[in-house]
């Protein structure tokens, strides 16, 4: 019976159970101020605007969208070398207000609550570099002392939340008589109150999966049920030698309090590299002197997809590359549905080729080799779509909903 229990509890773990369920989530760059959350930001949208071939237009300054790195995406495009070529995106915004003390007001705006909340994810940015010429908040550099304030301040945060929507319900069930608060309801509520209050984020709490529904039904808009991933600012010499006091202490804090992926990155390193990309000779003379460190910002990006849930298939041919995303466990026909909804409606087949299969069999552009060896798939309407899948759809336009 234990491995049964095991897997029910797989399900039911994790920030993934309180996921929005939608094709575009984002990630937010949050954490005190001036620990580099704006520089980092500013490296990743520069690299993304770079690497499009056309001027990219912003609406929010705070907002951008990377290219998800990924070399089978690259692979695709250098065989079929087709005019046009989509990778997938990650979108980021940086949130700037978390200060201690936000949670009583003290910095924290309504644009930092508009922000949060429309974010699926956070990217958690700590200082653990020093410098005399970049005041701390806090005089000084601690940072699991900062890590323990953000973290204090989102669950005072939701707990206000928590608190907001008990007192909505209890007024909703006065107003109507033959509605009343059902056990979940308080059961639930009491835990949530109770983690929070101990400063411990909703997302590592133990819920079953009524918990969670009402969890998602009712307290759609708390901050600590988000997937975070914690990103270390280090000084350049700390990143090249891969050594700083405070990263082991770091590693264990995350550990302690719900577990999490830990990247160490150095503003200061990566703004170095960035400034010789127009200089080869440079750049390579940049990272011989580097023992070995390598750009972190790609990790970055792909953890963070990760983290949404988030996944991709390919289409391709000889006028388009491109990588289409969706949630994690889509099937056959809404995934079709993101390319066109005439996709959708008049959903015949997949058929279907993985990556890795086509990578290795392939000799050129051609299915063939794919096809002799059994492995292009005819998939139908329950076809859960995996990660990396190369598909071309089947699909019946006279079936376009007439309007
Ligand atoms: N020495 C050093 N300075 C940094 C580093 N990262 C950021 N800074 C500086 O710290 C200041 C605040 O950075 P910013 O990105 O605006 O922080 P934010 O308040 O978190 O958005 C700026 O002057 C940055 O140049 C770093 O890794 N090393
Ligand atoms: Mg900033």
């Amino acid at each position: 019976m234990a491995p049964k229990k095991e897997k029910e509890e797989d399900k039911t773990a994790g920030a993934a159970r309180f996921g929005r369920v939608r094709n575009s989530l984002k990630m937010g760059i949050v954490g005190l101020p001036n620990v580099g959350k704006s520089s980092l930001f500013n490296l990743l949208t520069e690299q993304s605007i770079a690497a499009e071939n056309y001027p990219f237009c912003t609406i929010d300054p705070n907002e951008s969208r990377c290219a998800v790195p990924d070399e089978r995406y690259e692979w695709l495009c250098d065989l079929w070398k087709p005019p046009s070529m989509y990778p997938a995106y990650l979108q980021v915004t940086d949130i700037a207000g978390l200060v201690r003390g936000a949670a009583e007001g003290a910095g924290l705006g309504n644009a930092f609550l508009s922000h949060i909340s429309a974010v699926d994810g956070i990217f958690h940015v700590v200082r653990a570099f020093d410098s005399e010429e970049v005041i701390h908040v806090d005089d000084s550099v601690d940072p699991i002392r900062d890590l323990e304030t953000i973290q204090m301040e989102l669950c005072k945060k939701d707990l206000e939340f928590v608190e907001k929507a008990e007192e909505k319900e209890i007024r909703d069930v006065k107003k109507s008589p033959n509605m009343k608060i059902s056990l979940v309801f308080t059961s639930t509520f009491e835990k949530v109150k109770a983690m929070l209050k101990e400063n411990k984020p909703v997302r590592c709490g133990e819920f079953n999966s009524k918990e969670v529904e009402l969890i998602r039904e009712k307290l759609d808009n708390l901050i600590t049920t988000k997937p975070v991933v914690y990103l270390v600012n280090l000084s350049a010499a700390d990143f090249m030698r891969k050594k700083n006091k405070w990263l082991a202490k770091i590693h264990a804090w995350i550990q302690e309090h719900g577990g999490g992926l830990l990247i160490p990155f150095s503003v200061e390193w990566e703004s170095k590299l960035w400034s010789l990309r127009d200089d080869p000779d440079g750049k390579k003379a940049f990272l011989d002197e580097s023992s070995g460190a390598v750009s972190s910002l790609p990790k970055m990006v792909v953890q963070g997809f990760k983290e949404l849930n988030l996944i991709y298939f390919f289409t391709a041919g000889e006028t388009e590359v491109r990588c289409w995303t969706i949630q994690r466990g889509t099937l056959a026909p809404q995934a079709a549905g993101v390319i066109h909804s005439d996709f959708e409606r008049g959903f015949i087949k997949a058929e279907v080729v993985a990556y890795a299969d086509f990578r290795a069999l392939a000799t050129s552009k051609s299915m063939m080799e794919v096809k002799a060896a059994g492995k292009y798939r005819q998939e139908g309407k329950s076809y859960v779509v995996e990660d990396g899948d190369i598909i071309h759809f089947q699909f019946n336009v006279t079936a376009s909903a007439k309007k």
